[in-house]
């Protein structure tokens, strides 16, 4: 499958039809149900651990779609913390650049708030317009994902309305039907 360009994703606004921008919010974001690295975007966000070398679930998948000088580069990161975020290069993918984001191991809503956050930070200096997230912290790392969701939601919203005009789009990347659900139904809190 070819890369999904960021002008093919409704947002969620235009999803529920609003034509009147009543929440700013919601014509900002979208959520996405796919592989988030075929998503043509400035910056797609990486679900690693305190390592970033690598791993499983998305992660994983990241690395094999980037290629072998993705690793190479987070070789030279020395690590990350958790609830923290580090920028690398894109390479084969379509994203110009990963931001490589450590979540929490299990339910803690801070440090999940703050891998978020921090993945927000990095981008804006790194100049991003366009950024994809995955569901971090709810595979591997056992995070409930239904109160992720409400947690990373609100962070984004936050970041947005104390950085005004500085993101064009924050898709949130949901990768199964439960996610997709979750999602939609956390929508419904911000109509
Ligand atoms: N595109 C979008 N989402 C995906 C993809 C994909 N290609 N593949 C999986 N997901 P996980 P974590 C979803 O386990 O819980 C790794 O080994 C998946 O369905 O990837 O933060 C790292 O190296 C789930 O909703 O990340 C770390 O050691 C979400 O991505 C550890 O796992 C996150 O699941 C991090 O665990």
């Amino acid at each position: 499958m070819s890369a999904v360009s960021i002008s093919s994703i409704p947002t969620v606004a235009s999803q529920l039809g609003k034509t009147t921008l009543g929440n700013k919010f919601l014509s900002l974001i979208s959520i996405y149900r796919g592989d988030i690295t075929k998503l043509s975007v400035d910056a797609i966000v990486n679900a690693c651990d305190t390592k970033v070398l690598g791993g499983g679930g998305v992660d994983g998948a990241i690395h094999r779609a980037a290629g072998p000088q993705l690793l190479a580069e987070c070789r030279t990161l020395n690590g990350c913390e958790t609830g923290k975020a580090k920028i690398t290069k894109g390479y084969r993918l379509p994203a110009e650049y990963v931001i490589q984001a450590v979540g929490p191991v299990g339910e803690n809503a801070e440090l999940l708030r703050s891998a978020y956050w921090e993945s927000l930070e990095v981008a804006k200096k790194a100049g991003v317009r366009t950024i994809a997230f995955p569901c971090i912290s709810t595979g591997v790392f056992g995070y409930p994902p239904e109160k992720a969701c409400g947690v990373c939601v609100r962070a984004v919203e936050e970041w947005v309305k104390e950085n005004p005009g500085m993101m064009e789009r924050v898709v949130f990347c949901v990768f199964n039907d439960v996610s997709e659900q979750i999602y939609a139904r956390e929508m419904k809190a911000f109509d």
